[in-house]
């Protein structure tokens, strides 16, 4: 058996966070572990607006330590974390134990935060997380705002954003340029350090689906590369494989009462 681990949050609806990454782990056969650091839900009578709690520090710690203690696994997802506070306990847990892979999806903003909060909140992402990433997979919005470029229009952008996003600690960089990204196609790049060679830049391109954003994309991405590296793959095979099954799930995208879609895992 293999393991995949996830620090995340609820999204309620279980179109995207721990709902979303746990059933991604499972559609790739790997055993799916989680850890919740806050619960998010929708408000359907105030536009869908988020309305967040996060979990205590200490209720963080104890989950991870059942998880770990459990079955030792050695590559992690991490996802929404959402205060400084959850930042400082999940940096000292990860860096309590040995990873061989610690991808991190840099959930940035969530509506409902205080804005202030939230910069706070990103700074911390910055400065305690990133650095124990060895895998980072920032959309546009938030390669943008890691980067510090102000904008993403080519590839070579793209790449250029991912190369100083690596400069923050993670080994490799993955840039989802998405639906914002200008032409007919969803263009990731990949950009990985190599020992004793230049870093590799590797484009994934495919047709866009539609123009609108589907809710849980991001989310089973950064999940199907971890449950992919856990299986073994390289890291360029485990985007392919996430992309693809980002597409399929795209395609057979699930629609509700929400104002969008949200992606289905199982196709
Ligand atoms: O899609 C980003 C995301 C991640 N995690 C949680 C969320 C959301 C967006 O709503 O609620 C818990």
């Amino acid at each position: 058996m293999k393991f995949a681990y996830v620090i995340a949050g609820s999204e309620a609806t279980g179109g995207a966070g721990l709902q979303a990454d746990l059933k991604t782990f499972q559609q790739l056969g790997v055993y799916g572990m989680g850890t919740l650091t806050c619960i998010v839900s929708f408000d359907p009578k105030n536009g869908w607006s988020h309305r967040f709690h996060p979990v205590k520090p200490k209720v963080i710690a104890e989950q991870f330590e059942a998880a770990t203690a459990a079955f030792s696994p050695e590559t992690v997802k991490i996802g929404m974390l959402g205060t400084p506070d959850t930042i400082n306990v999940v940096a000292s847990l990860l860096e309590s134990k040995p990873w061989r892979h610690v991808v991190v999806d840099p959930v940035l903003i969530c509506k409902g935060q205080e804005p202030g909060a939230a910069l706070d909140t990103d700074n911390a992402l910055k400065r305690q997380i990133l650095p124990l990433a060895t895998v980072v997979t920032p959309n546009n919005f938030e390669a943008l705002a890691l980067s510090g470029l102000d904008r993403l229009e080519t590839v070579e952008d793209l790449a250029e954003a991912g190369r100083r996003i690596q400069a923050l600690g993670p080994s490799a960089v993955v840039v989802k340029g998405g639906i914002d990204f200008p032409g007919p196609n969803a263009v990731d790049v990949l950009v990985q350090d190599q020992p004793g060679q230049p870093p590799l830049v590797e484009v994934f391109s495919t047709p866009k689906i539609g123009q609108e954003r589907v809710s849980g994309a991001g989310c089973t991405f950064a999940a199907a590369i971890t449950a992919q590296l856990a299986k073994g793959d390289p890291l360029p095979e485990a985007v392919r494989q996430a992309k693809a099954l980002v597409t399929r799930g795209i395609e057979h995208r699930v629609n509700g009462h929400l104002p969008f879609a949200t992606l289905w895992q199982g196709a």
